[in-house]
């Protein structure tokens, strides 16, 4: 087999890289120091970091005054939603002195397949539905496994409810008991016409959530509908211009009008499954569990094999046939 060789160009390439990375962080520690010389800086205190910009974040206080950062080189990397100590200084800029743990991260595979956290601390991935477009049941299940595996709890999210009819509320109302009798939370509501938005923002009230789901089921609309006007205004700021100097470069955290925290980027709405192993996927089928290592044979995919447990549980009508069905489809897709 031919040996990879790097081009002369490709080396060339890949070192200017590393010594940008390297004067980088040091041009990070630098700044940092600097502002640590210049002057005064307040005692440490917890906060939030509500957006990303380079070599800044953005970072909430207990009060919800927001100040700019400097990030120190020895501060892991941070993302939308981190808590985090960091100490005020002059002219509002603030540093920067730890990370605490995260209780769950949303991460996605970057331009090159690359995994990248992209929002941390997120108890919801509400997953928005809608009459039109029509639902792919296998497209919500993918979220529904992608959440379980992020161990961020999947809510289901039937929008347009006013575009129901005679002729498919029955469909709509099956589809979302299906859901419910897994376990999963559903709601229904109204963008447009504001039905059983109350009940939603109650929910989310003291929580942080994003929103994902087909382009056109109403989550820009669904937004507008739980922000308040001058949020609104910042996100179409920062969705819209692709150039600026406050650019954000990941997602941004902004309060609900109930004071639930929505975490919202064009890059985490379509945040999509990262997995590899038919196994992996069947731990993201949450009603599949109590049958694993049932089936006669370890190895089971739960397909042709003889003494399926999970098969028996289908048949028995204790998991819906669709659900093994798209099961089957995400494990052929991952080959
Ligand atoms: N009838 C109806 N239309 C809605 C509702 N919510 C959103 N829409 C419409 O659906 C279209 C797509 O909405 P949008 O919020 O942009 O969807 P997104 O692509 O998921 O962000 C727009 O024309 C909205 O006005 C709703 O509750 N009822
Ligand atoms: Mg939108
Ligand atoms: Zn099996």
């Amino acid at each position: 087999m031919a040996k990879r060789r790097l081009s002369r160009q490709q080396k060339w390439r890949i070192d200017k890289i590393q010594q940008e990375r390297i004067a980088r962080a040091q041009k990070k520690d630098q700044e940092a120091d600097t502002l640590m010389e210049s002057g005064e800086f307040g005692a440490e205190q917890d906060g939030t970091v509500v957006a990303h910009y380079g070599t800044q974040v953005e970072v909430e206080d207990s009060d919800y005054h927001r100040y700019r950062c400097l990030l120190r080189a020895n501060v892991p990397q941070l993302v939308t939603g981190d808590r985090i100590v960091w100490r005020p200084g002059p002219n509002d800029i603030g540093i920067i002195e730890a990370q605490y743990p995260r209780r769950s991260s949303l991460s996605r595979p970057d331009l090159r397949g690359k995994i990248k956290t992209v929002a941390a601390n997120i108890d919801y991935i509400i997953i928005v539905i809608a009459p039109l477009p029509e639902p792919s049941s296998i497209l919500i299940d993918r979220y529904l496994v992608a959440a379980e595996l992020a161990e961020i709890e999947p809510i289901v999210l039937l929008n347009k409810i006013d575009l129901l009819e005679e002729k498919n509320r029955q469909d709509f109302e099956s589809l979302i008991e299906g859901y419910r009798q897994i376990g999963y939370q559903t709601f229904t509501c109204s963008a447009k016409q504001a039905l059983g938005l109350t009940e939603l923002d109650a929910l989310l009230h003291q929580h942080s959530f994003v929103f994902v789901g087909q382009s056109g089921v109403g989550k820009s609309s669904l937004v507008n509908a739980l922000l308040p006007h001058s949020a609104q205004e910042t996100r179409e700021v920062s969705e819209t211009s692709g150039l600026g100097v406050h650019t954000t470069t990941t997602a941004q955290l902004f309060h609900t009008l109930n004071n639930g925290k929505l975490i919202d980027s064009p890059g985490i709405r379509e945040f999509s499954l990262h997995v590899t192993e038919a196994q992996q996927l069947a731990q993201g089928f949450r009603e599949f569990q109590p049958y694993f290592g049932h089936c006669q044979f370890s190895d089971c995919k739960h397909d042709r094999e003889p003494n399926c447990a999970i098969k028996t549980a289908v048949a028995e009508g204790k998991i819906r046939p669709q659900r093994l069905e798209n099961y089957l489809k995400l494990v052929a897709a991952l080959e």
